[in-house]
């Protein structure tokens, strides 16, 4: 992988770059759509592609391992043939996804033992078999094994976990080296920054996953309830420590205006399942605010879903139209609703993009985070 640095903003501290790998160009800052199970839920490849021009999606190894089970993917010859997506894919490591979804788990220093939230029946997760498993997915980017702290987190646990984290990316490293590429490509380790919300910690951890002269690192255990300005406090801390010269990943970040604000403290990569998920439940984000396609007093509005927005259905449907959809239940709401959000996402990361390159990027941003949290 190769990652350049095209400009800083003199105002912020954003980026512009380019990540190049196997599987093309990824132009940050970037947004990546979480395809959980190898889909982005209700959106198909050729709409990911031709409408919403993703360059890379997600995947968690969590939920692949458990189905179809890594035998079927390796049997299809990787997740990008399964799926039939041949641009970038990123799978998280499950470091997240056992702490939130799995039934009950036990964390050892060996790794987490777990119990299925689809069937119940017990495994187990250490560095090693996620390492061996994240092979087996070949995304082009893999995630180390974490432990992601909740918040609240106390002081002694948060920096006995941020040990045991780096503990295990050693494990994963070390491991990899054992554990060959299965299809012919290469694949990056990204690193993942822990630390909770206290800077001692989060500046340690920064300073040691940096050491690691990984191609890319990412900052995890933010956005897990904190106050948005202590996360804004943890990301500047740990980008202004993280190399400039590598992409800096904030995993599982957020509102369109969490976006802007972090793009602005140095991160060039963000992933959340908000567009999407919000828009299963009829919330759309545009530039002049939010929608709740479900008001009644979209019920007789015939203009199109957002005169401004990215994708074809903004101007293809009305909002009458789709609110209708959605007071019928109908897949087709949804699946409309999440076309217009992830196109709305990753229209405003190229923006953001191009406002840095242009050097006007504070301004624009300033005027963008005061029109987005309107309520239409
Ligand atoms: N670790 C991993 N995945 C994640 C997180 C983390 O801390 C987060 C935190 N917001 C989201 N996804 N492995």
């Amino acid at each position: 992988m190769e990652f350049e640095l095209l400009k800083t903003d003199e105002h912020t501290k954003a980026r512009a770059g380019k990540i190049t790998t196997s599987h093309g160009v990824i132009e940050t800052p970037i947004f990546m759509p979480v395809g959980t199970v190898g889909s982005v839920k209700g959106v198909h490849q050729r709409e990911l592609k031709d409408d919403i021009n993703a360059d890379i999606i997600l995947g968690n190894t969590y939920h692949l391992y458990l189905r179809p089970q890594t035998p079927i993917l390796e049997k299809a010859g990787g997740l990008h043939k399964f799926i039939n997506w041949d641009r970038n894919i990123l799978t998280d490591s499950g470091g997240y996804q056992v702490y939130s979804l799995a039934a009950n788990r036990k964390i050892k220093e060996e790794g987490v033992k777990f119990k299925s939230h689809i069937d119940g029946s017990f495994h187990f997760f250490s560095p090693e078999n996620v390492m061996e498993i994240e092979r087996s997915i070949g995304a082009d980017i893999m995630m180390a094994f974490d432990e992601c702290t909740p918040y609240p987190c106390e002081y002694g646990y948060a920096k006995r976990s941020m040990h045991l984290t780096h503990r295990w990316l050693d494990r994963c490293i070390a491991h990899l080296e054992k554990v060959p590429p299965k299809y012919g490509y290469h694949q990056s380790l990204f690193p993942i920054v822990q630390g909770s919300v206290y800077k001692d910690l989060r500046t340690q951890s920064a300073e040691y996953i940096a050491s690691k002269n990984a191609d890319g690192n990412a900052i995890g255990g933010l956005s897990v309830g904190e106050p948005v300005e202590q996360m804004y406090e943890m990301t500047e801390l740990v980008c202004d420590i993280l190399p400039k010269d590598k992409p800096r990943y904030l995993m599982g970040v957020g509102t369109p205006i969490n976006i802007l604000e972090n793009i602005a403290l140095g991160v060039d990569m963000m992933d959340c399942v908000m567009p999407t998920r919000n828009a299963r439940n009829g919330m759309l984000f545009t530039a002049k605010g939010i929608i709740n396609i479900k008001n009644k007093k979209w019920e007789d509005d015939f203009s199109p879903i957002d005169p401004d927005g990215h994708t074809y259905v903004d101007t293809y449907y009305t909002k009458a139209y789709l609110r209708h959809l959605f007071a019928a239940n109908e897949f087709l709401g949804k699946q409309i609703a999440s076309i217009h959000n992830l196109g709305f996402y990753l229209w405003l990361v190229r923006e953001a993009r191009r406002q840095i390159i242009a050097g006007t990027f504070l301004q624009w941003k300033t005027k963008m985070v005061a029109n987005m949290s309107n309520r239409l």
